[in-house]
């Protein structure tokens, strides 16, 4: 019985690790594929802040309200079904105030050129993210969590499964604000199956009964 329910376990495990899951980690140098919108841009050493990684990091600040952003697609790193995490640094620009709400999205570049298309944003992953707030001249390190899944679509209406990924980080309206941004670490995990839970309540529940007899054998 042991030898049965521990062969049961190996199979449902191998059954939910048989995807790759996506690993992306960036240091976000210019150099590297990131792409900026105007003023602002990529620096060794700015606004009392030095690279968390690499050798420059990404920084953004206006005098008017104006977006500023920046974004990669990361090349033959595909969209999978799965829970994505990103991890990454924003810092906060001495002298300047902190932007009030910078959004991070994924992207999927559906008509593969590898560069970005308006349409090409997946809404549903905007996220506005504003905490911990960074103290003057010094970085913070935030998460964002999204699922993507087989009817996950972009703006213009394209199912995102298969596409290259891309992320953007992006501050509207700064107006005398700004922010640095650095240190990107995108990663996915496999989303449980209901028929994977399952197994897996069943097997719990056998495993129950079993040690339920080997006490009761034992009294
Ligand atoms: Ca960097
Ligand atoms: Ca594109």
């Amino acid at each position: 019985m042991k030898n049965i329910l521990l062969s049961s376990l190996v199979a449902l495990l191998a059954s939910l690790s048989l995807n790759a899951q996506v690993t992306i980690s960036d240091p976000v140098d210019t150099d590297d594929g990131w792409t900026y919108i105007t003023s602002g841009g990529f620096s060794p050493a700015t606004f009392g802040l030095t690279p968390v990684e690499g050798d420059t990091f990404f920084f953004a600040t206006t005098t008017s309200s104006q977006n500023r952003g920046a974004w990669k697609y990361f090349t033959d790193v595909e969209f999978i079904e799965g829970n994505y995490t990103a991890t990454f640094s924003v810092g906060k620009l001495d002298a300047r105030d902190f932007a009030s709400g910078i959004s991070f999205l994924l992207m999927a570049d559906t008509n593969d050129d590898g560069n970005y298309q308006y349409s090409e944003r997946i809404l549903d992953s905007r996220v506005i993210v504003s905490d911990p707030t960074p103290a003057s001249g010094e970085w913070e390190t935030w998460t964002v969590t999204w699922t993507i899944t087989g009817t996950t679509e972009t703006e213009g209406s394209e199912l995102v499964l298969g596409h290259d990924i891309g992320f953007y980080a992006l501050a509207s309206n700064l107006n005398g604000a700004g922010y640095a941004f650095d240190a990107l670490d995108i990663n996915s995990t496999a989303i449980p199956e209901p028929s994977a839970f399952a197994a897996m309540a069943g097997l719990l529940a056998l495993c129950g009964v079993t040690l339920r007899r080997r006490l009761s054998r034992r009294a």
